[in-house]
């Protein structure tokens, strides 16, 4: 068997308000989907995240049914799911009328029983579980869901162990860097072959103890993370190449990564002390850009500069430019005292005296340390009148 895996094609994003960036998504999509027809493949999973919106308008859609007929044509069957940028509360989203189309199938949690060539159903309370059965292999999926409520569905064991599972989430285990929002960890996961995840926008594929967790990525460049180059130059000019764009074909459960060509989206930025030197270390970068590239320039530099005029020479060279600069203050020196330089004797041997841990509680240590120091007897002195006196 094999299949290809896409997520996260965000039709319709005008990235930055910019109406082309939507027809970039669209192209960057279509490569895809052209790339897959290629490959020859069984059928195609799409990890959730297939528009930017869950009210695509009629110029997305059309691009979208545009595409997926490219596989209809082949006779490839798609299977679906809805992520958390696609999927509505409303009773039809746009993947039933793709569905309706016969563009798709449409995997997950629904109202209405299912059966077709390609989908059965498995009672889950008052729903369905529609899930896809394709050459013997179970394949089984549910939209985009918060962590709390998955974990809950799962607590029922609402998605079974199975040969593939289709979700659109972060999975803490396989994600290596920070997660800003939302996750799930592995124990919280049905048993499968294949983990055909969505939501990470850059390409992951790791082994984790004989199962396949898979992210394909954005198959564009969504945000400034997702740079193709970054050029670094502060004391020295560093530049250092971004992520690959792209797919997964999986033959026999061993995923290559396809790449797929994309705009460049470079990111710079750059330190700078004045005008004059601002316009010299722009003059170094331009090897870098061409002019169907986007370009993300930040500045920063102790003394206001003119953006304007770096704009004028940059704007030639790039298809976009988004310039900010952030004016930082003089570097300040911390000085690093020493403690007995901050701190009186007294202070030091009560500091000392802190440090050990044979006390039940802070205010024992007090008590002995006065009763020590000062030859107080604790017995014949309140707790309170103790920290009366050492505030005073
Ligand atoms: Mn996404």
């Amino acid at each position: 068997m094999k299949f290809a895996h896409l997520a996260d094609a965000h039709l319709g994003y005008e990235q930055y308000h910019l109406p082309f960036r939507a027809e970039d998504f669209a192209k960057s999509f279509k490569s895809a989907v052209e790339s897959v027809v290629e490959q020859d493949v069984d059928i195609v999973i799409i990890s959730g995240d297939l528009f930017h919106r869950s009210n695509p308008n009629p110029k997305t859609i059309k691009q979208a049914i545009e595409i997926l007929n490219l596989l209809r044509r082949e006779n490839i069957p798609v299977f679906a799911i809805e992520g958390n940028h696609d999927k509505t509360i409303k009773d039809v989203s746009i993947y039933d009328l793709l569905e309706s189309l016969g563009l798709l199938f449409k995997l997950g949690l629904r109202k209405k029983f299912v059966k077709s060539d390609f989908l059965k159903s498995k009672t889950f309370g008052n729903y369905s579980l529609v899930y896809a059965n394709y050459d013997g292999l179970t394949i089984f999926g549910d939209t985009h869901r918060s962590s709390h409520q998955f974990k809950l569905l799962m607590e029922d064991r609402y998605l079974p162990d199975c040969d593939i599972v289709v979700l659109h989430m972060s999975v803490k285990e396989v994600v290596d860097f920070e997660i800003r929002d939302d996750y799930v960890t592995l124990k919280d996961l049905p048993k499968a072959k294949y983990y055909a995840l969505g939501h990470i926008h850059i390409p992951i594929s790791k082994n984790i103890s004989d199962s396949l967790f898979v992210y394909p990525g954005c198959p564009e460049r969504f945000d400034a993370r997702e740079y193709s180059l970054k050029i670094d130059y502060f004391d020295e000019l560093v530049v250092s190449e971004g992520y690959e764009k792209g797919f997964f074909i999986v033959k026999n459960f061993k995923p290559k990564f396809v790449k797929i060509d994309c705009r460049d989206l470079i990111l710079a930025n750059l330190s700078v002390k004045d005008q004059k030197d601002a316009l010299s270390k722009i003059k170094e970068i331009l090897d870098f850009l061409n002019t169907e590239s986007l370009l993300i320039l930040r500045i920063y530099g102790e003394r206001t500069i003119n953006v304007e005029e770096i704009r004028a020479i940059l704007e030639r060279n790039v298809k976009n430019l988004r310039i900010s600069f952030e004016k930082i203050s003089k570097e300040r020196k911390v000085e690093v005292k020493k403690i007995n330089e901050v701190f009186n004797e007294f202070e030091l041997s009560l500091i000392e005296y802190l440090k050990r841990s044979d006390f039940e509680s802070i205010i024992d240590i007090v008590q002995d340390f006065v009763e020590r120091e000062f030859g107080l007897r604790k017995r014949e002195k309140k707790v309170g009148t103790l920290l009366d006196f050492l505030e005073g």
